[in-house]
């Protein structure tokens, strides 16, 4: 509404600084990583680009945990953001919707037609909460609903009018343990009936609410796949595809085949990962039990597919394309049989899926699959987080990029500009020093804000490789301890991010960094050389005040493992340079910006299949390379007094699988080479500034807005209000 002046001014006569304020407001933790946070920035896009869309999601009452550092390892502490977090939230009683789990279903046959009665099931009560989201320049509304488990109340007062207060508290605890707590295990599945229940409760309330909004509008649903539009967001809500086989079966009378034709036609799948472990698959036992109707109609869907697989001669394909295999449901198959489009969040990545993992569906569905490149929200990563920089961007070139990013690009005309590259540095400078100073008052962290600043934020995961970071950095301190008197460019390498508490090899690299943090700061050698920093709990309020302050952004992971990435754009858009590998939307960063201005370095995504078959050997590495060699010792021989003996096997010789098996020693030469030749080039600040203003220039594609406008155009179809 621009009136954040205005409010900071009256706050001032009260003595209030408006920042205290925001500080008072906790994050909703409502996901886990870049998956929850993208939905979030396509919330604002939507709004403001000025698209009829709800986002659909729950009402946990714990957040993702809060982290905190214990004798340098994490803990896990429980959020309980509704404390601060409710006040934007409008509860709906008037729209509940009743969902049913568990028991068993009898069907009877009346008059040919089907009716499916449940016994024994119990009933839970969706109640929503709603959060506006308001475009940033017009009048559009985006909502988010969010559910909130409950029992069935007319099921507790029965209970209680028999006085049978036991059964009736009893209820209320178990339905209101599904919207208790968000699971914390991010590309990774856990296979716990209680995240099902999460997983069913949310599509079955959300299809309810939107095919009865239909009906309010149309009086019918026979135009039902002409007027909406249901992105499942990975497969998490994967069950909304036999969800809404039941609705239009079992309530609404439609066929088998309508109502198929319906379901595939309104349903879109993205899918965020290609890693095994993150695939889901739920035991069919478990699916039977809790969901008996559901699996009915999975199975029914499974056995035309089989079936028309073998029409056609395509049995070879089964065991990939079944959706039920091994005893298991497989929700990504499920995904790309009941949705019209598929696509992936990057280029590189998109292209992976089918070459990869949906291989044999793309020979069965070529044209349902495509690509949209993520895109992050602008308005708040760079307005809102940078106001200086967006400041001064607007000195330059007028505010129209607020609204339509690509306007950045006319920075370019300032390239060589000795004026403008001086005033950028200057904003960097004064991020960091806040950044700084942030840091000692809240945690008492000292950062030496005239060292450059090198960051690596994002969950801890071995494939994001955090650890091949961390080799780096002994690197340069074991360096600097044989040569103190060598010229350094003093430099403070940044990490920050959760794991899951079962996570244990993540856990172990918080670890170490953390250790190695203390190592460094007690060396009198290199203290003023070198610094590691872990920031605890990190978090959107904790980016939104580091990525203004950053430098060098790290986005390492081993080639075709990332998907897209959200946080190398973010950085990209407040000036950071990338040193990073071939990997995700860095492929589209890269052609962006060019090659002169990204440090990129690593094994290409196509080679990597390639190097295991020829028996990649991590060992021979560490026989052949004495600066691994020396590195690998010192994880042994202790860290900040442990020895990380455990990681220095894992690298060599594995644990319980091969060595190293994201390539971190693979790729360690050539990512010293990068971060030397980085090193040099920070030495020529003029140089830097240019490469962080072109970065900043070309940074407009990687807007959600331009996103949206292609998922809008392209999948969904999808009008905006005032055209
Ligand atoms: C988490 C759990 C299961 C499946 C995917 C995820 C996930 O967070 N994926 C991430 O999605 C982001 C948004 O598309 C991408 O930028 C990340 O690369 C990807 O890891």
């Amino acid at each position: 509404m621009s009136l954040e002046s205005v409010f900071s001014e009256a706050l001032k006569e009260y003595g209030f600084d408006i920042n205290d304020i925001y500080e008072l407001e906790s994050d909703p933790g409502l996901g886990n990583g870049g998956l929850g946070r993208l939905a979030a920035c396509y919330l604002d896009s939507l709004a403001t680009l000025d698209y009829p869309a709800t986002g659909f999601t729950l009402r946990y009452e714990y957040g993702l945990f809060r982290q905190k550092i214990v004798d340098n390892t994490q803990a896990e502490l429980p959020d309980f953001w509704l404390d601060s977090g409710d006040v934007w939230m409008m509860q709906r009683s008037e729209q509940i919707f009743y969902i049913n789990m568990g028991g068993h279903v009898r069907e009877n046959w009346n008059n040919g037609k089907l009716e499916i009665e449940y016994i024994d099931s119990t009933t839970f009560e969706a109640v929503p909460y709603d959060i506006m989201i308001s475009g940033a320049i017009n009048e559009g509304v985006a909502l988010l609903r969010l559910w909130r488990a409950t029992a069935n109340a007319k099921f507790d007062m029965n209970s209680f009018s028999r006085g049978d207060y036991d059964t009736a508290t009893r209820a209320t605890a178990a339905a209101e343990l599904i919207t208790k707590v968000l699971y914390p295990t991010d590309s990774h599945i856990q296979g716990k009936q209680l995240r099902l229940s999460q997983q069913y409760f949310l599509v079955s309330a959300s299809l309810q609410n939107i095919i009865n909004n239909h009906i309010n509008n149309f009086g019918t649903l026979d135009n039902f796949e002409k007027k909406a539009a249901i992105h499942i967001n990975d497969t998490h809500p994967a069950l909304a595809i036999p969800e809404m086989m039941r609705l239009l079966l079992d309530v609404y009378g439609y066929s088998w085949d309508d109502a198929w034709k319906k379901t595939v036609a309104s349903m879109a799948y993205t899918n965020h990962t290609v890693l095994s472990e993150a695939l889901e698959t739920w035991d069919i036992e478990l699916v039977k039990g809790l969901l008996p109707r559901i699996y009915m109609i999975i199975e029914e869907i499974n056995r035309r597919f089989t079936k028309t697989l073998e029409e056609t001669g395509n049995q070879s394909m089964l065991p990939n394309t079944s959706i039920l295999w091994h005893n298991r449901v497989k929700m990504a198959n499920l995904c790309i049989i009941g949705c019209h489009s598929i696509n992936g969040v990057s280029k590189l990545h998109s292209e992976i899926i089918k070459d990869s993992i949906f291989k044999d569906f793309y020979c069965l569905y070529p044209k349902r699959f495509t690509n949209v490149t993520n895109g992050i929200a602008h308005r708040r990563w760079l307005n809102g987080a940078n106001p200086r920089l967006s400041g001064f961007i607007t000195e330059l070139i007028g505010n129209n990029f607020y609204v339509d990013a690509s306007n950045l690009s006319k920075l370019t005309n300032y390239v060589g500009n000795n004026g403008v590259l001086d005033a950028l540095a200057k904003i960097k400078q004064e991020n960091k020093n806040d950044f700084a100073s942030y840091m000692q008052k809240n945690s008492d962290v000292i950062i030496n804000p005239n060292s450059r600043f090198d960051l690596q934020v994002k969950r801890i995961h071995e494939y994001k490789r955090q650890l091949l970071n961390v080799l780096k950095i002994i690197h340069l301190y074991l360096g600097i301890c044989d040569s103190p008197n060598l010229n350094f460019t003093p430099q403070t390498f940044i990490f920050g991010g959760k794991t899951a508490e079962s996570y244990y090899h993540a856990k172990r690299i918080i670890n170490l960094i953390n250790n190695l943090s203390d190592e460094i700061k007690d060396d009198k050698r290199t203290r003023d050389k070198l610094a590691v920093v872990f920031l605890e709990n990190y978090n959107v309020t904790l980016a939104e005040r580091i990525i203004p302050a950053a430098e060098i952004s790290e986005q390492i992971s081993l080639a075709g493992k990332e998907a897209s990435g959200t946080s190398n754009m973010k950085f990209m858009l407040n000036g950071a340079l990338t040193l990073g590998t071939v990997d995700g939307a860095n492929v589209e960063i890269l052609e962006k910006v060019g090659a002169e201005n990204m440090f990129t370095f690593g094994i290409r995504s196509e080679d990597v299949a390639v190097e295991w078959s020829r028996g990649y050997s991590a060992s021979s590495l560490y026989s052949s390379d004495k600066y691994i060699k020396r590195i690998i010792d010192k994880l042994r021989d202790g860290i900040g007094g442990t020895s990380f003996s455990d990681i220095a096997t894992y690298l060599t010789v594995g644990i319980g699988g091969v060595a190293d098996p994201y390539m971190c020693l693979r790729d360690f030469k050539d990512y010293l080479r990068a971060h030397n030749y980085a090193d040099q080039t920070y030495k020529d600040a003029r140089k830097w500034n240019d490469m962080s203003l072109i970065n900043i220039a070309k940074a407009g594609f990687f807007s959600a807005d331009r996103s949206i406008e292609e998922y809008a155009k392209s999948i969904w179809n999808l009008e905006k209000y005032h055209k």
